[in-house]
C-alpha cells in the first residue's frame, strides 16, 4: 500500500506566528506529530509519504501516487481539511481522518471514508490490516485510552525538518485538573499517562542525529501532570545534555502550581527549559472559581508567574474573556494583569464552548449554544451567548488586544521579563548560550527586523528605543529580546487584521440593522 498521509493547512491566528516565521526564513512553527507517530505504527511494508499543507504543495501527482490518504487535523483546520478530502474524492481516493477534529465534529460531517475518534496506537494495526483487505469499517475507536510506552518512535524521515522553527516530542498525554472548558480531559483524559524515560531519550537522540540543533517543544497537555514521572525525565534530560553538549531548547505547558514546586523549577532550569506556557484564563477568582480551576485560585497569580520567570522561564499565557461571571471592568482588569505579569506572548482569546466539554452540556441545557463554533477563539465569532451583552464583549475584547500588542505595551511587558531573567545570577555556560543565538538564522531575523519593524513600521521609533535597550541594558540576553521583537511584530500584523474584521463585522451589524426599516419604508 502506498500510504499519503497529510497535514491540512491551518489559518493565519495569533497561534499561527507567520508572521514571525518568515522573518527566520520557516514555513511553520511545528511539524505534524500525530502524523508522524501513525506512520511508524503503520505496517513496515507500507510506502509512506507526509505532506504538511502549511511548508509544501499537494500536488496532484501526490495523490496519483497513493492508495490511501490519511488526515489528521485540528478543529480549526477544518476549512483546509474539507478541501482536500474532497479533492481525494474527486479521484475516487481512499481517506482516513484521525485526530482532535474527530472528537469535536461528528464522523459523518468529516465525509471521509474512515475515521479514526482518539488515539490510535491501540487500533491501527487493525484499521492496516482491514484497509488492505478492503473491509474498513467507517468509524474506529479505541475502547481504552493506551499506554504511551506503546507508543513507537515518531517517523521523522517522512518532514522537511527545516522548514519549521520547532521540533516536538511528546512526553505525556491528560491533565489531572477538571477545568470546565477543556476538551483536552475529553480527548486525553484526567490520568496523566506517559513515556518512559529511555522513549524520550531515544526521540532525543533522534532528533540530535539528525542535526537539530533548535527549540524542542514538549507537547505535553500539562507536563507536571505526573510530578515524579517529571521530575525522573528531568534529571535525565539535564545528564543528556551535558552528555552531548547539545542546548535544546525546551518549551513546554503546565498548570500554575508549577509555582508551587521549586524542585520542578529547579530541574527545568537545569535541563534547558526555557518556556512555559501557563493557562491563567483570568485575573478575576470567581471567573477561576466558577470554571473549575481551582489550581489557579488562593495565591497571587502576579506573584506565581514571577517565581516561575526567576527560573530563567519565560512564561507565556492563556487568558480567556467572557465567562460569565466577567463585568464590564474584566477589561481593565485583564489589561493591568497582563502588563504587570511581564508576559510578553499573552494569548488572549474568547470563551469557547468545545463540543465534547463540560462547557458545552451545561449551555446546551441552559439553551445557550448557537452553534459548534470553529475551534478557533481568536476569530472574534462566538458559539453561544454570553452574559454579558455580547457586542460589548467584542469591544471589550478588541481593546485588551489592541492596548496589550500596542508597541510600547508589549515592549515594556519584554522589558519587565528581561529584567527578571538579568537579575539571576549569570550561570557557567550562559555565555556560550548568548553566543549559540548568533547563527545564521538568527542573523538574518535581526536584519529583516531592522527592515520591516524599524524602516518600514510606523511604530519605527519604539522599536528603536527597544533596540538601544536591549543593546545596552538586557545585552546578556539580547537573544531573547531580539525573538520577542519579531514575535511582537506579528502580534501587531495579527491585531491590525483582527481590527480590520471586527470594523467590517460591527458596520455588517448596523447594515442588517437598517435594513427592516428600509423594507417597512418600501412597503409603504
Ligand atoms: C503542539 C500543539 C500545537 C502547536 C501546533 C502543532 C502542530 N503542528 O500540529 C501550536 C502551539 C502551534 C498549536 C496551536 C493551536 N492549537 Co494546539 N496543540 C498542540 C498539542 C499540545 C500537541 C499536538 C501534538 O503534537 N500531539 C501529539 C500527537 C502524537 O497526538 P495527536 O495529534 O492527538 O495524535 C494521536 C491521535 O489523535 C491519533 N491521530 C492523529 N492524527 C491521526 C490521523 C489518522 C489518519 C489516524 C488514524 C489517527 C490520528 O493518533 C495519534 C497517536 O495516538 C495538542 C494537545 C495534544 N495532546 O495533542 C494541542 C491541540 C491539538 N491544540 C488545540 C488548539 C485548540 C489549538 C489552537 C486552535 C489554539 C487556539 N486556541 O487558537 C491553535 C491553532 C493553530 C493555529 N495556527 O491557529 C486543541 C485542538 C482541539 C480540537 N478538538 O481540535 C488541542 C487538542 C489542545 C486542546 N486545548 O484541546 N497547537
Ligand atoms: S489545567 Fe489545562 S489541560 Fe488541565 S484541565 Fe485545566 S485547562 Fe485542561
Amino acid at each position: 500500500m502506498n500510504a499519503l498521509l497529510i497535514y491540512p493547512e491551518f489559518p493565519e491566528t495569533f497561534w499561527s506566528f507567520t508572521h514571525a516565521l518568515k522573518f527566520v526564513g520557516k514555513r511553520a512553527a511545528q511539524p505534524p506529530l500525530g502524523l508522524m507517530t501513525i506512520a511508524a505504527l503503520l505496517p513496515h511494508a507500507w510506502k509512506k509519504r507526509l505532506v504538511d499543507v502549511n511548508v509544501e504543495r499537494l500536488r496532484d501527482r501526490d495523490l496519483d501516487w497513493a492508495d490511501v490518504v490519511m488526515l489528521s487535523a485540528m478543529h480549526i483546520q477544518g476549512e483546509s481539511l474539507a478541501n482536500i478530502v474532497e479533492r481525494c474524492r474527486a479521484k475516487g481516493l481512499r481517506t482516513v481522518v484521525g485526530g482532535p477534529i474527530a472528537s469535536s465534529v461528528p464522523a459523518a460531517e468529516l465525509k471521509a471514508d474512515h475515521v479514526v475518534i482518539g488515539e490510535a496506537e491501540s487500533l491501527i494495526a487493525g484499521l492496516a490490516r482491514e484497509l488492505e483487505q478492503g473491509t474498513a469499517k467507517p468509524v474506529y475507536e479505541a475502547a481504552e485510552r493506551p499506554e504511551l510506552t506503546t507508543s513507537p518512535l515518531p517517523d521523522l524521515s517522512l518532514i522537511k525538518m527545516n522548514r519549521y522553527s520547532t521540533m516536538t516530542v511528546q512526553f505525556s498525554r491528560g491533565c489531572p485538573f477538571n477545568c470546565e472548558f477543556c476538551d483536552i480531559i475529553e480527548i486525553y483524559g484526567r490520568r496523566p499517562r506517559t513515556k518512559a524515560v529511555a522513549q524520550v531519550l531515544r526521540e532525543l537522540d533522534q532528533l540530535r542525529e539528525a542535526g537539530w540543533r533548535e527549540s524542542v517543544f514538549i507537547v505535553d497537555d500539562n507536563f507536571i501532570g505526573n510530578k515524579v514521572r517529571a521530575k525522573e525525565l528531568l534529571r535525565a534530560l539535564a545528564e543528556w545534555r551535558w552528555q552531548y553538549k547539545v542546548d535544546f531548547e525546551y518549551v513546554t505547558e503546565a498548570s500554575l502550581n508549577l509555582a508551587d514546586d521549586p524542585e520542578m523549577m529547579q530541574l527545568m532550569k537545569d535541563a534547558g527549559f526555557r518556556s512555559v506556557f501557563l493557562g491563567i484564563e483570568t485575573p478575576d477568582e470567581s471567573g477561576l472559581i466558577a470554571c473549575n480551576k481551582l489550581q489557579n485560585t488562593h495565591r497571587s497569580l502576579l506573584d506565581s508567574v514571577a517565581l516561575i520567570q526567576s527560573y530563567g522561564m519565560q512564561v507565556m499565557g492563556g487568558f480567556i474573556l467572557g465567562f460569565d461571571t466577567d463585568r464590564e471592568d474584566i477589561f481593565d482588569r485583564m489589561v493591568e494583569f497582563i502588563q504587570k505579569s511581564g508576559i510578553p506572548i499573552a494569548m488572549v482569546g474568547l470563551l469557547q464552548a468545545l463540543p465534547g466539554t463540560q462547557l458545552f452540556r451545561r449551555l446546551r441545557g441552559e439553551g445557550r449554544i448557537v452553534s459548534a463554533g470553529r475551534g478557533n477563539n481568536t476569530d472574534s465569532k462566538l458559539n453561544f451567548l454570553p452574559h454579558m451583552d455580547a457586542a460589548k464583549l467584542m469591544e471589550g475584547y478588541h481593546s485588551v488586544v489592541k492596548q496589550i500588542y500596542g508597541c510600547e505595551a508589549y515592549y515594556e511587558r519584554v522589558k519587565l521579563y528581561l529584567n527578571r531573567i538579568q537579575q539571576q545570577p549569570e550561570e557557567p555556560g550562559q555565555h556560550a548560550e548568548s553566543q549559540h543565538w548568533v547563527t545564521r538564522d538568527n542573523l538574518r531575523a535581526l536584519v529583516t527586523s531592522i527592515v520591516r519593524q524599524g524602516v518600514l513600521s510606523q511604530q519605527r521609533w519604539s522599536y528603536w528605543k527597544f533596540l538601544a535597550t536591549a543593546a545596552t541594558r538586557y545585552h546578556r540576553c539580547f537573544g531573547v529580546a531580539m525573538t520577542l521583537a519579531v514575535m511582537g511584530y506579528h502580534f501587531q500584523v495579527m491585531t491590525r487584521k483582527l481590527t480590520k474584521a471586527l470594523e467590517m463585522q460591527a458596520r455588517e451589524a448596523e447594515m442588517a440593522k437598517s435594513l427592516p426599516a428600509e423594507s417597512d419604508e418600501q412597503a409603504q
